[in-house]
C-alpha cells in the first residue's frame, strides 16, 4: 500500500525542519517508547512518529477547545453508534502539512514511512456507510471550523476480520488495540455513572403533590471517556471524538472474594467489560438483542451527561441549551438520548414536562438512513420497561402529547394515529425508535433527494403530515482529503500541474478540469495515472491471493457490504452469463475484464453469506478455465476495510452501484469512485440520481427499473418466472448456478437462492437482468473508444466536487444546526 500523499504548504510559512523532526523521533523513541533505534521494532517507529506529530496536534487541540469555551457559541454534538475511521496517521500528517517532512525525517533513520504506515490498524468501529459517513463528517466539521464533538463507543473489537475458507466467510475477532492506540487519551476524570433496571420512586411534597420521580437503577456502570483529536484540513481546527468505555463501579466485590467466590467477585467487572466489548456486526438489519439496547443507552446517557455538564459549566440553566447545543442523532441508535435528556431535565434539574419537552425538541436533530423495514429499530415493551423503567414512563408521556395532537386534528384517521404512535400495538408491543427520534427532533433529514422524498411517502408519511416542515434533505458527502488527496497521489499530482492547487482548498475548482476532458495529451496522462494505480492493485492481489491480473483489462468493481438489496447477485449472474458467452462464441473480440468483489456479510445473514460463497465459487471455476483465455477474471478480496478501499477505488475503471431502486438511501462509495475517475454503472437509486445530474446523463451508464416502478411491481405481485423464461441468457446462467456447475461437491447449494428469484424476486434481480446486461455491453463499447472513455471519466472527476462532505456539513450547519460554517 505504498503511497505518497501530497502535503499542503505548511500552515506556518516556515519550512518544517526535517532534521529537528528526525531528532524528535529519536527522543520520543527513547523517552516515551523506551527503546534505542538499534532495537526499535517497526511498531516502535510507528508509535514514535505518531507521537511526534500528535504533540503538534495537541497545541491546536487545546487551542480549539479553549476558543470554543471563550466564544461560548453553539456546539455541535454528533452521536453515532459507529465511527468507521480507518487509519489516522496519514490523515493527521497530511492535514497538518507534515507528510513530506516526516517521510524525509524517517528516511534519515532508514525507515520507510509507507511500511510503518501500513502497520497502523484500521479503527473499524463501524459496519459500513453509516459509520464511514460519521468519520467523514468529523473530518469535515474540523475542516470547516465548526466546534463539534463526536460521541460513540470505544469497542475493544471493531468489525470482525473476514477470512474466506473454501469460499465461505469466516469471522474472526478484530484486535485493533493490540499494540495500544497512540491517538487516544483516557480521561478518567470524565467518567459518568450509567444505570439499568431497578425502580422508579415518586417523591411527593408534604401536601401530597407529586414533586418528581427518582429512578433507582439496580445496576450501575461507569462510562469512561477516551478522546481522539480530529484534525481538520491544514490543521485549522482540531475537534474531539469522545468514545466511551464501560468500567465497573466496584472493580472487585470484596465480600464475595473474601467468602471464597473468586469468580463471582469479578461479576461486575465482567459485565462492564461485555458492554463495550464488541461492535454489533449487523448492517441495515435489526440486531434485536438486549446487549444492543444496553450499548445504545450506555453511550447516549454518558454523552448527554457530558453535554449537560459542559453546558452548565458556562450557562446558568438548561433552558438555554437549544441556543448552545445541537445534538445530532446519526440514525435511531442514539434515539434513547431524547428520553434521557427529558429525564435529566425533569428528575434532576427540576423542569416541568412542558419546559423539558420544549428544550428537548429544540435541541435534537435526526438523520434517517434506511427505509428497509427490517432495519427500523424497535424494542419489546417488556424489555424496555425492565431495563429503562423511567424512560418508558417518559416515552408514554411524550406519546400522549403526540396522539392528542393528531387526534385533535380532524384529518387523522385512527389508522394514521396508530402509525405515528411511539408504541407499536399490533401483536407484540414495541417501542418505535424511529418515531421517538422523529418527534423528539426539530429536524429530520434523509441522505439523498430520492431517499428524502420516499421517507415522506412511506415510513414517515403520517408523521410528515403532522409535522410538515420537519423533513429535509442533506445529500451525503465524502471528505476529499482522504478520498482524493491521500488515496490518489498520482492523480493529485496531475491535477496540480494541470489546474493548480486551488482544488485542494476549494473542491469546486475541480470544474476547471472540464476544459481538458477531450485533450488527447491530458487524457493520456490521466490514463497513465489510472494504469499506475491499477498496477498497485495488481500487486496487492498477487501478494494476498496469488492471482495474476492484467492491468490493461477493464477493472470492474463492486465493493460494499454484502446485502441482497445491493445486488451483488445480479453482478455475479451477469458474470456467469458473460462466461457462457465467451465459451460459446470464442471467435468474438471479447474485452478483457476483471470483476472485483469485496465486502462483509452480517454473520447471521444466511443469503448474504451464500452470495459470498457463490462469488468465490464462480471465481474459482472461471479463473481456472483455460477456454476463457484470461479474458475474464473474478476476484473476491477478503477482509474489505477502509484501507483496502483506499487502494481499490483509485484503480477502478467501472463502479458498480446497482441496488434495487428505492432501497439504497444514498451510497457514498458511488461518490468516491466518480471522484477518482471511474465510470458508474448504476440504477436511479440514492445519490446515483444526483451524481447523474452533476456529471450529465451522457457520462454515466444507467439501467433498470426506477423506484416507483419497483414499488408498483411489488404491490401488484409480478411474475419473475415469466421474465426468466423470456431471457435465454439469464435462464442459462441461473440453470448453471442452481444445477451445481460452480458447486460440484454440493450441487444443491444454490437451489434456494436461485429458486427465490423464480418465486418472488423481491429485489428485482431477474427483472433488471436484461437491462443490466445491455448496460454492460454499452460499457464495453465505450471502453473500446478510449478517447470517449477518458472524456467521460475525466468529466466525472471534474464534476463531482459537490459531493464533498464539506458541502454536506455546511448545509447541516446553515439549515439544521444554525452554526456558522
Ligand atoms: C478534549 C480536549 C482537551 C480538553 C478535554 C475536556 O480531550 O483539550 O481539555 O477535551 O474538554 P471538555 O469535555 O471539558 O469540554
Amino acid at each position: 500500500m505504498a503511497k505518497t500523499s501530497p502535503s499542503p504548504k505548511p500552515a506556518a510559512a516556515k519550512q518544517v525542519d526535517v532534521l529537528k523532526l528526525a531528532a524528535e523521533i529519536i527522543e520520543c523513541l527513547k523517552y516515551r517508547v523506551g527503546k534505542e533505534p538499534s532495537v526499535a521494532t517497526r511498531h516502535d517507529w510507528l508509535t514514535a512518529s505518531i507521537k511526534v506529530v500528535r504533540d503538534r496536534v495537541i497545541d491546536r487541540w487545546i487551542d480549539s477547545t479553549r476558543r470554543a469555551y471563550d466564544q461560548n457559541g453553539k456546539r455541535v454534538y454528533y452521536l453515532s453508534m459507529e465511527f468507521l475511521i480507518g487509519r489516522l496517521m496519514r490523515d493527521a500528517f497530511s492535514n497538518l502539512g507534515l507528510m513530506d517532512s516526516m517521510r524525509e525525517a524517517l528516511a534519515i533513520h532508514d525507515v520507510d514511512i509507507d511500511i510503518i504506515a501500513a502497520l497502523e490498524p484500521d479503527a473499524a468501529l463501524g459496519n459500513g456507510g453509516l459509520g464511514r459517513l460519521a468519520a467523514c463528517f468529523m473530518e469535515s466539521m474540523a475542516s470547516v471550523d465548526i466546534p463539534a464533538h463526536g460521541y460513540g463507543i470505544r469497542y475493544v473489537h471493531g468489525l470482525f476480520r473476514q477470512e474466506i475458507h473454501d469460499g465461505w466467510q469466516v469471522e474472526l475477532p478484530e484486535t485493533w488495540l493490540e499494540h495500544g492506540n497512540p491517538w487516544e487519551f483516557e480521561r478518567r476524570e470524565g467518567a459518568y455513572e450509567v444505570g439499568f433496571g431497578g425502580k422508579v420512586a415518586s417523591i411527593t411534597s408534604k401536601d401530597g403533590r407529586l414533586e418528581r420521580h427518582v429512578w433507582k437503577p439496580n445496576e450501575r456502570f461507569l462510562a469512561v471517556a477516551f478522546d481522539t483529536p480530529v484534525v481538520g484540513w491544514r490543521g485549522k481546527r482540531v475537534n474531539t471524538l469522545r468514545l466511551w468505555s464501560a468500567m465497573p463501579v466496584d472493580p472487585i466485590l470484596l465480600d464475595a472474594f473474601n467468602a471464597g467466590d473468586h469468580i463471582g467477585a469479578l461479576r461486575e467487572s465482567n459485565k462492564a467489560e461485555a458492554l463495550t466489548r464488541v461492535l454489533y456486526p449487523a448492517d441495515s438489519h435489526q440486531a434485536g438483542q438486549e446487549l444492543r439496547l444496553r450499548q445504545e443507552y450506555f453511550f447516549s446517557a454518558a454523552s448527554i451527561q457530558d453535554i449537560v455538564r459542559r453546558h452548565l459549566s458556562q450557562n446558568e440553566s438548561l433552558s438555554s441549551l437549544p441556543e448552545k447545543a445541537a445534538i445530532h442523532l446519526n440514525d435511531t441508535h442514539p434515539a434513547i438520548a431524547v428520553a434521557e435528556l427529558m429525564r435529566l431535565l425533569m428528575d434532576v434539574h427540576g423542569h416541568d414536562f412542558d419546559e423539558a419537552w420544549h428544550i428537548t425538541r429544540h435541541t435534537f436533530a435526526y438523520t434517517n438512513h434506511t427505509l428497509l423495514p427490517e432495519a427500523l429499530e424497535s424494542w419489546p415493551v417488556p424489555l424496555f420497561e425492565r431495563l429503562l423503567p423511567r424512560h418508558m414512563q417518559i416515552i408514554y408521556a411524550i406519546n400522549a402529547e403526540i396522539l392528542l395532537k393528531a387526534r385533535s386534528s380532524d384529518d387523522f384517521t385512527e389508522d394514521q394515529v396508530r402509525s405515528i404512535s411511539l408504541i407499536h400495538e399490533d401483536g407484540e408491543r414495541r417501542v418505535r425508535m424511529g418515531n421517538l427520534a422523529f418527534v423528539g427532533a426539530f429536524s429530520v433529514n434523509g441522505v439523498s433527494a430520492l431517499h428524502t422524498d420516499l421517507m415522506k411517502e412511506t415510513v414517515f408519511a403520517d408523521l410528515h403530515k403532522l409535522y410538515p416542515n420537519r423533513i429535509n434533505n442533506k445529500t451525503n458527502g465524502i471528505t476529499p482529503r482522504r478520498w482524493l488527496l491521500q488515496c490518489n497521489p498520482g492523480l493529485v499530482g496531475l491535477l496540480r500541474e494541470t489546474i493548480g492547487d486551488r482544488f485542494m482548498d476549494d473542491i469546486d475548482a475541480l470544474r476547471d478540469l472540464d476544459a481538458y476532458a477531450d485533450d488527447t495529451a491530458f487524457q493520456e496522462r490521466f490514463a497513465a495515472v489510472k494504469r499506475a494505480n491499477k498496477e498497485q492493485l495488481v500487486g496487492l492481489v498477487a501478494d494476498r491471493m496469488g492471482i495474476r491480473l492484467d492491468p490493461s483489462a477493464l477493472f470492474d468493481v463492486q465493493i460494499k457490504r454484502i446485502h441482497e438489496y445491493k445486488r451483488q447477485l445480479l453482478n455475479i449472474i451477469e458474470t456467469v452469463a458473460l462466461y457462457d458467452q465467451i465459451r460459446s462464441r470464442p471467435e468474438k473480440d471479447w474485452l478483457p475484464r476483471v470483476k472485483f468483489f469485496a465486502g462483509k456479510a452480517a454473520p447471521s445473514y444466511h443469503n448474504a453469506k451464500l452470495i459470498i460463497k457463490l462469488a468465490n465459487d464462480v471465481a474459482r471455476v472461471i479463473n481456472s478455465d483455460p477456454s476463457v483465455r484470461g479474458l475474464l477474471k473474478v476476484v473476491f478480496l477478503p477482509n474489505y476495510n477502509v484501507s483496502m478501499a483506499e487502494v481499490i477505488i483509485p484503480a477502478a475503471d467501472l463502479s458498480e452501484q446497482i441496488s434495487t431502486a428505492g432501497l439504497e438511501a444514498s451510497g457514498t462509495g458511488n461518490m468516491k469512485f466518480a471522484l477518482n475517475g471511474a465510470l458508474t454503472i448504476g440504477t436511479l437509486d440514492g445519490a446515483n440520481v444526483e451524481i447523474r445530474e452533476c456529471v450529465g446523463d451522457e457520462n454515466i451508464v444507467i439501467f433498470g427499473l426506477k423506484a416507483d416502478e419497483v414499488a408498483a411491481r411489488r404491490a401488484e405481485g409480478h411474475n419473475p418466472r415469466a421474465v426468466i423464461e423470456a431471457s435465454q441468457e439469464l435462464r442459462q446462467a441461473l440453470e448453471a448456478i442452481s444445477s451445481g456447475v460452480f458447486s460440484p461437491d454440493q450441487p444443491d447449494l444454490y437451489k434456494d437462492l436461485i429458486g427465490g428469484l423464480y418465486e418472488h424476486d423481491w429485489f428485482m434481480v431477474a427483472v433488471d437482468f436484461d437491462s443490466y446486461a445491455d448496460a454492460q455491453r454499452r460499457v464495453d463499447g465505450i471502453w473500446r473508444e478510449s478517447p470517449r472513455w477518458y472524456g467521460m471519466t475525466i468529466r466525472n472527476t471534474a464534476r463531482v466536487g459537490w459531493f464533498s462532505s464539506d458541502r454536506t456539513i455546511r448545509q447541516y450547519a446553515n439549515e439544521i444546526w444554525k452554526v456558522p460554517a
